[in-house]
């Protein structure tokens, strides 16, 4: 009797460690259903999304609140957008030589095993396959990563109750088009807590305007399929304005003699103007001569902290993926270490652990100096860092451009 209690407990135990349904389960089911009925479906209606299509997908469909970052029904109750206290993350932690390390060899495998498909791809869109490959490892280690949710439950949950319910309404009623399009089952659409999707990460919208089928099946299949994986993400940087032909950019020396407050894509002039500044490759090699008369710009995401680079307009492509620097320099960085797997040369120097809310003190302080930061977001962009440089030299001080 004690034995089977204890079966039973133990039993109960793994189901709820096993599903974790959070306290507020079915709390809002019938606020849920009514947002849908009197909302979403309308909307999807207009959007040509067909009734037989919302009556299958939204059948017994519940939100899950288990989910980060939700507000409340309607958005309402929102925490404020960003949050100061956050630990600002310095490029030195982010660039890891152990995480490269561990990401090459798979990036080679896959280069080989797809490599007639790769040069294919390569040829329709222009895409060098390692950025490629860069991206997917980024994404989703190659496709190795779990993407665990259910898309359209994560989508609705969020246009329910998350921070920018009208937002996800949209990719909503994007992803009830990939459904009705029936190019992959409910089952296998698979996304994010944050709602992108599949192998690439894909928003519906971007599946919808980017992902290719390129496997020849019929279907473009971001989830299980690698060929379509690789293409889409070909695609969507194509589409995006990718420089066929152009690298994304380059680690270099920068001679003191030319001022970090020059950083920043609205400060481009032909690479060759800076061979004549100075600027060397750190390789030794000199940059090829197609690149010679192409613009480039000078980047520098910690300040003379770390390493230089002179980046291309393909840097900025990269940042199409995701609106950041670091992210960008990990791809690119990830790009070249496929080939000899060289780290960078010059070192990210450590620096102390800040917050958000201490960066943006310093945006305001230099906002009161009249200095363009480019919003006192928290976050250090080159607007940011050429401003601190520009105080510096005001004050007779060798620009960093970096805190410190
Ligand atoms: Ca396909």
């Amino acid at each position: 009797m004690i034995r089977g209690l204890t079966f039973v407990l133990a039993a109960m135990l793994i189901a709820f460690i096993s599903q974790p349904e959070p306290a507020n389960a079915g709390k809002y089911d019938a606020q849920f259903r009514q947002f849908l009925n009197s909302d979403v479906i309308p909307a999807a209606r207009r959007a040509g999304v067909s009734q037989a299509t919302l009556d299958r997908e939204l059948a017994g469909l519940t939100p899950d609140t288990s989910l980060p970052g939700l507000v409340g029904p309607g958005g309402k109750g929102a925490p404020p957008k960003i949050n100061f206290q956050a630990e600002f993350r310095s490029p030195q932690r982010y660039f890891r030589n152990s995480q490269f390390n561990s990401l090459v060899p798979g990036g080679r495998r896959l280069m080989k095993k797809h490599a007639a498909t790769l040069k294919k791809i390569e040829a329709r869109y222009g895409v060098p396959k390692r950025i490629i490959l860069a991206i997917w490892a980024r994404e989703s280690g190659y496709g190795g990563a779990k993407i665990p949710h259910d898309a359209l439950r994560v989508l609705a949950t969020q246009a329910f109750m998350g921070q920018r319910a009208d937002f996800f309404k949209g990719e909503l009623i994007a992803a009830l088009k990939i459904l009705q399009k029936g190019d992959v089952s409910r089952r296998t659409m698979k996304s994010s807590w944050g709602g992108a999707m599949g192998q690439p990460q894909f928003l519906p919208s971007s599946y919808l305007k980017y992902a290719v089928d390129f496997d020849g099946d019929g279907k473009r299949n971001i989830w299980t399929s690698e060929v379509d994986t690789m293409a889409s993400i070909a695609n969507y940087l194509s589409e995006h304005g990718w420089v066929k032909g152009r690298d994304w950019g380059y680690e270099v020396f920068l001679p003191e003699t030319l001022s970090c407050t020059r950083e920043g894509p609205d400060n481009r002039q032909k690479i060759s103007a800076f061979v004549k500044e100075g600027v060397k490759r750190v390789s030794g090699k000199p940059f090829p001569s197609q690149e010679l008369g192409q613009p480039g710009n000078v980047l520098l995401p910690a300040g003379r902290y770390g390493p230089a680079f002179i980046a291309t307009e393909n840097f900025y492509v990269l940042k199409e993926y995701n609106e950041s620097d670091t992210y960008a320099l990990f791809v690119g960085h990830l790009a070249d270490r496929y080939s000899g797997n060289k780290a960078f040369v010059a070192d990210w120097k450590p620096m102390k652990d800040t917050t958000r809310g201490a960066v943006r003190n310093l945006q305001v302080r230099l906002e009161g100096l009249g200095h363009d930061v480019g919003g006192a977001d928290g976050l250090i962009g080159f607007k940011t860092r050429r401003s601190i440089g520009k105080d510096q030299e005001k004050n007779g001080f060798f620009a960093t451009c970096w805190v410190g």
